[in-house]
C-alpha cells in the first residue's frame, strides 16, 4: 500500500508538473532549467520552409540527433501579407510546430525578429509596410516602432494563448528581438542607439517569463542576453559576465543562390566549430540549420537566392539524415553531455602548449572528478604527453574530448558515421515517367506589348512602391514617335536597379539581362511614326540583409532610359514620358497555376509542342512515385519560371543559370578555417536543377504539374523522381562497431567493398591495402545483405587474422542500398 501510494503521488505530481511553470534561468556557465544545470544543444528549423506534414519527422531526427531544443524565425511578411490581415494556416501554423516540439520533449527558442534577415523575402518585412508615407525600417522611427510592436505583441500574445512560454508550462525557453543589429548599428547613429534602447524596453515589457537574447548586439543591456553568429564562436564572450555564452547561428553550411556552386562544409569542421565553442565555456550551441528546406513560393529572398535552402545542413532539403554529418555531430552531442556536470560547474583551466595546442580541464575539486577538451588548431597532427594521463595523438585541426581527462571518447576529425550517397532514382516505370504529355497555353501579352497598363505615371516607379510585391512580374511600356524617319541603327539604354528585364520593342523581345544593377543596352530598329516600348522587369527574391537594405530600389526606378540614333548621335530621354505600368502577369490574374480554376479551354494540346518559347505556360498530369522516399521534379531543360503541383507553389526554378564550370576541382580539405567558397561542387551545371515536391502535396492517383516558362525551355527531360541512398560507406578501427544503414524500408543489396585491414581511399573509390583478412567481404555480405541496417564487430574475433602484424585495423566498407 505504501508503494502504491508513493506511485499514486508520483503520478500526481507528474500530472501537476505538466502545466506547471518551468522557471528559466541562467549565470555564465549554464542554462538553468528548473534548477537544473544544463548545457543546450539547439538547431534551427524553419517551419514555413518544410510542410505540417515533415514536423514531426525532423523533430524526431533533431531530437534522436541529440537536440535538446528547435530554433525558429517568425516570418511577419507571410503571416500579414495584408495590413491588419493574418495568415498562420498549413506550414504558417507556428503554434502547432512550437506544439510538436513540446510533444517530442524539447525546448524551443522563438526568434521574432521581426527582422529576420534568414535569406527571406525583404528580411521578413512585408513590402507594404515600405509603403507607409513616412517610415523608417529599423531605427527610432514612430511608425515602425508601432507596427513592430503591434506584430510582436500579436506573436507573444498567440504563444501566451497556447501556454507556450516555460513560464506558463511550455517549451519555449528563450525570446529573440531584432536580430543581428549589430552589425549594421553604426549607420543609424544615435537613432539606432535610441531603437535598441526601445526594443529592449518593448521586448521586456511584453512580460514572457524567460529571457530575451539578441545576437549581435555586444551592447544590449542587461537582462537581454547577447549572443554570437558566425562559423565560429570559440572567442567570442558576451559582456555581460552573467551571460551565458551563446552561438545563436553556427553555419552549419551555407546558403546558395542562382548562378553558384553547391557549398558543402565538412561534418569534422563543423564538430571542432562546435567542440571548441565548448571547450571555451559555451553553454548554448544553435545550429543553423539544422534542417534548411525549401524556399516556396515567393519566400527566397536575395536578391537570387534559390529555392533549395538546403544549406547542407544535418538533415537536407526532404528531411533524409545527411550523412556522415548528422551522426558525427550525434555523436559529438553525447560526448559532451557526458561532462555536463562539470562543463557547467565553470571551473575551467586551460593550458596552452604553444603550436596552437590547448588543454582544457573542467575539474569537480570535491570530488577530483574531470572532463578535458584537447584541441588542436594547426593543420598537421600533434603529439602530445600528458603525463599520468597518457601519451595522445590529435589530428590536425581537430578537438578530443577526454572521458576523466584520460580515455578519447571522441575526436571531430575521426568520422566513425556512415557516408551517404543520396541518389535520384526515376519512377519505376520509367517509360511512363518519359511519356509525361502536357498541354500548353501562351501567357497573352498582346496588350502590354501594345502599350496598354493599368495605370500610368509621367515617371520611372520604384518596382516595390508599384507592386508592393505582390508579384515578381512589373510592366512598363511607353510609345515614342520619331516622326518621318528610320532608326536603323539605335540604340536602348536601360538603367535598373535589378533583378531581371526582358525589352520588347513594336512587340518583339529584344534582348533580357539579369543581375543587381545593371545598365541594359542593345541595338534597335525604330519604324518612322510611333514605335511602342516594353519593359518586363522581375524580381527573383528582394534584398534581405545590410542596413537600410529596405530602400534599395529593384525594377527601372527613376531609369534613365534613353533611345539614341548612333546616325547622327540624337538621343531622347524617355525617363520623364508617359510610362504604362500593369503589375502581374495575366496568367497570375487568371489563377493558370490553379488545376481548379475554370480554364479548361485556354489550354491547347497540339503534336508540336512550343520548346524555347518565352512566355509559356504548360501542365501535365502525373501519378505520384509509389513509396515514402522524397520526391523531387527534374527540371533540367527548363529555362526560368514558376512551378506549381497541384495548385501549391514549389518555388521559382531557373535551370538554365549554369554555375561557372571551374572552382571545384582539389580535395575538399576539412583542416583550416571554412570558408564559403572551400568545398564546392557543381561547377558547370544548372545551380538547381531539382525541385522538392512534398509527399504531402500530392494525391494518390493523379496530380497536375502547372509551369510558367519565362525565358523559354525544353520539357523532353522533365520527370519525376525520389531521393534516396544509394552507396552506403563507413569505416571503424578495431575494437568499434562498424553500423549501416538504408532509408525509407529499402534494404542492402550488395556489398561493393569490405576489407578489414589497411583499406585506403575513399567513398566510391575504396581499394584494399597491403593486407586484409581473407573473408572480410564475405562476413560483412552475411551480416548485412538483406537488411535495412546492420552492425558489425570490428575484430579479429569476427574477420580472423588480417595478417597485417602490429598495426591497429580498420574495416571499410561500401554498400549500394
Ligand atoms: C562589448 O564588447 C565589445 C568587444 O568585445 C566592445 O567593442 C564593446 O564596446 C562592448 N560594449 C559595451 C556596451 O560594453
Ligand atoms: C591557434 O591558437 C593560437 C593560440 O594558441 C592562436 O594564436 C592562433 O591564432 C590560432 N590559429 C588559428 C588558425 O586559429
Ligand atoms: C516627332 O514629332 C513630335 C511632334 O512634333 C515631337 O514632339 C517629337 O519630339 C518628334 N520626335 C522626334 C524623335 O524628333
Ligand atoms: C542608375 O541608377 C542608379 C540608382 O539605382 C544610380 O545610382 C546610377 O547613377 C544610375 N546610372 C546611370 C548611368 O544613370
Ligand atoms: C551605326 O552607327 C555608328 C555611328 O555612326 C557606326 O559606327 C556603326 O558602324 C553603325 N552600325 C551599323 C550596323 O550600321
Ligand atoms: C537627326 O535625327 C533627328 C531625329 O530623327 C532629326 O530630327 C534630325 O533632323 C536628324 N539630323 C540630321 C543631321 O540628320
Ligand atoms: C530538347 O531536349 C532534348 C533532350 O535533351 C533534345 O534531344 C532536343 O534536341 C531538344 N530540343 C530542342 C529544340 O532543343
Ligand atoms: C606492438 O606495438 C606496441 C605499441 O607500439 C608494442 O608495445 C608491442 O610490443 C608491439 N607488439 C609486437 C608483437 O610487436
Ligand atoms: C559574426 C561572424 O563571426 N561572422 C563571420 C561569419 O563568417 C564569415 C565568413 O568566414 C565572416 O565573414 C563573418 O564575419
Amino acid at each position: 500500500m505504501w508503494n502504491t501510494c508513493i506511485l499514486v503521488a508520483a503520478l500526481t505530481f507528474l500530472l501537476l508538473c505538466t502545466s506547471l511553470a518551468i522557471q528559466v534561468d541562467y549565470d555564465s556557465n549554464a542554462m538553468i532549467i528548473d534548477g537544473q544545470r544544463k548545457l543546450i544543444f539547439s538547431g534551427s528549423i524553419h517551419y514555413p520552409r518544410s510542410t505540417p506534414e515533415m514536423w514531426p519527422d525532423l523533430i524526431q531526427k533533431s531530437k534522436d540527433g541529440g537536440l535538446d531544443a528547435i530554433d525558429t524565425y517568425i516570418f511577419w511578411n507571410v503571416h500579414e501579407p495584408r495590413r491588419r490581415q493574418y495568415n498562420f494556416e498549413g506550414n504558417l501554423d507556428f503554434i502547432k510546430f512550437f506544439k510538436l516540439v513540446q510533444q517530442a520533449g524539447l525546448y524551443g527558442i522563438l526568434r521574432i525578429g521581426p527582422y529576420v534577415c534568414a535569406e527571406w523575402n525583404y528580411g521578413g518585412f512585408p513590402v507594404w509596410l515600405h509603403n507607409i508615407n513616412g517610415i523608417e525600417f529599423r531605427t527610432d522611427n514612430e511608425i515602425f516602432k508601432k507596427e513592430m510592436q503591434i506584430f510582436t505583441t500579436k506573436i507573444v500574445d498567440m504563444c501566451k494563448e497556447a501556454k507556450l512560454f516555460a513560464s506558463q508550462g511550455g517549451p519555449i525557453i528563450l525570446a529573440q528581438i531584432e536580430n543581428e543589429y549589430g552589425n549594421i548599428m553604426w549607420a543609424y547613429k544615435d537613432a539606432g542607439k535610441a531603437y535598441v534602447k526601445w526594443c529592449v524596453e518593448m521586448a521586456l515589457a511584453q512580460n514572457i517569463g524567460v529571457p530575451w537574447i539578441m545576437c549581435q548586439q555586444d551592447d544590449a543591456p542587461p537582462p537581454i542576453i547577447n549572443t554570437c553568429n558566425g562559423y565560429y564562436c570559440d572567442s567570442f564572450t558576451p559582456n555581460n559576465t552573467k551571460s551565458p555564452k551563446m552561438f545563436t547561428e553556427n553555419w552549419s553550411g551555407w546558403f546558395k543562390k542562382w548562378g553558384q556552386k553547391d557549398p558543402h562544409r565538412t561534418a569534422e569542421d563543423l564538430a571542432y566549430s562546435v567542440a571548441r565553442f565548448y571547450q571555451a565555456g559555451g553553454v548554448l550551441n544553435n545550429y543553423y540549420m539544422y534542417h534548411g528546406g525549401t524556399n516556396f513560393g515567393r519566400t527566397s529572398g536575395g536578391p537570387f537566392i534559390t529555392t533549395s535552402y538546403d544549406y547542407d545542413a544535418p538533415l537536407d532539403e526532404f528531411g533524409n539524415l545527411n550523412q556522415p554529418k548528422w551522426g558525427h555531430l550525434k555523436q559529438l552531442h553525447a560526448a559532451i553531455k557526458l561532462g555536463e556536470k562539470l562543463l557547467t560547474s565553470g571551473k575551467a583551466m586551460t593550458k596552452v602548449y604553444g603550436n596552437g595546442i590547448h588543454l582544457t580541464t573542467y575539474r569537480n575539486d570535491e570530488t577530483g572528478e574531470r572532463f578535458c577538451f584537447l584541441s588542436n588548431n594547426q593543420t598537421e597532427e600533434a603529439n602530445v604527453d600528458l603525463q599520468q594521463d597518457g601519451k595522445f595523438v590529435i589530428p590536425a585541426w581537430s578537438v578530443s574530448i577526454l572521458g576523466g581527462c584520460k580515455k578519447e571518447i571522441y575526436n571531430t576529425a575521426k568520422v566513425n558515421t556512415q557516408t551517404s550517397i543520396m541518389v535520384k532514382k526515376q519512377m519505376d516505370n520509367e517509360d511512363e515517367a518519359a511519356k509525361l504529355s502536357w498541354v500548353w497555353t501562351p501567357e497573352f501579352t498582346k496588350d502590354t506589348l501594345h502599350g496598354k497598363g493599368r495605370f500610368r505615371a509621367r515617371q520611372l516607379i520604384e518596382q516595390k512602391r508599384a507592386t508592393s510585391d505582390v508579384s515578381d512580374y512589373l510592366w512598363y511600356t511607353t510609345s515614342v514617335d520619331i516622326n518621318g524617319t528610320t532608326w536603323n541603327n539605335a540604340t536602348l539604354f536601360a538603367n535598373s536597379s535589378g533583378q531581371v528585364l526582358h525589352a520588347y520593342v513594336n512587340g518583339k523581345l529584344i534582348g533580357s539581362q539579369s543581375g543587381y544593377k545593371f545598365q541594359f543596352q542593345n541595338p534597335v530598329s525604330l519604324i518612322p511614326g510611333r514605335n511602342i516600348l516594353t519593359f518586363l522587369s522581375v524580381t527573383v527574391g528582394l534584398q534581405n540583409y545590410g542596413e537600410f537594405f529596405d530602400l534599395g530600389p529593384e525594377g527601372i526606378a527613376g531609369g534613365p532610359v534613353r533611345l539614341t540614333d548612333n546616325k547622327n548621335a540624337t538621343t531622347i530621354d524617355l525617363s520623364s514620358f508617359t510610362w504604362n505600368y500593369k503589375i502581374g502577369l495575366n496568367g497570375e490574374a487568371k489563377r493558370l497555376h490553379d488545376p481548379k480554376a475554370p480554364h479548361a479551354r485556354l489550354w491547347r494540346t497540339s503534336a508540336e509542342l512550343p520548346i524555347g518559347r518565352p512566355m509559356t505556360w504548360y501542365k501535365t498530369t502525373f501519378k505520384a512515385p509509389s513509396g515514402t522516399d522524397p520526391v523531387v521534379v527534374d527540371l533540367q531543360g527548363m529555362g526560368k519560371g514558376h512551378a506549381w503541383i497541384n495548385g501549391n507553389s514549389i518555388g521559382r526554378f531557373w535551370p538554365a543559370e549554369i554555375t561557372d564550370s571551374n572552382g571545384c576541382d582539389g580535395e575538399c580539405d576539412y583542416r583550416g578555417k571554412y570558408k564559403d567558397n572551400k568545398c564546392l561542387s557543381n561547377c558547370g551545371n544548372p545551380s538547381q536543377r531539382w525541385y522538392h515536391v512534398p509527399r504531402s502535396f500530392l494525391a494518390s492517383d493523379s496530380n497536375t504539374l502547372i509551369l510558367f516558362e519565362e525565358i523559354g525551355g525544353n520539357l523532353s527531360q522533365v520527370s519525376f523522381q525520389t531521393v534516396t541512398v544509394g552507396s552506403i560507406c563507413a569505416n571503424a578501427n578495431e575494437g568499434n562497431a562498424l553500423e549501416l544503414s538504408c532509408q525509407g524500408g529499402q534494404t542492402i543489396s550488395r556489398i561493393k567493398f569490405a576489407s578489414f585491414g589497411d583499406p585506403q581511399g575513399k567513398c566510391g573509390s575504396l581499394q584494399k591495402g597491403t593486407c586484409e583478412a581473407d573473408v572480410s567481404l564475405s562476413a560483412v555480405e552475411k551480416a548485412c545483405v538483406g537488411k535495412e541496417s546492420c552492425a558489425i564487430d570490428v575484430s579479429e574475433a569476427t574477420f580472423g587474422s588480417s595478417k597485417c602484424g602490429n598495426i591497429t585495423k580498420k574495416l571499410a566498407v561500401e554498400a549500394i542500398c
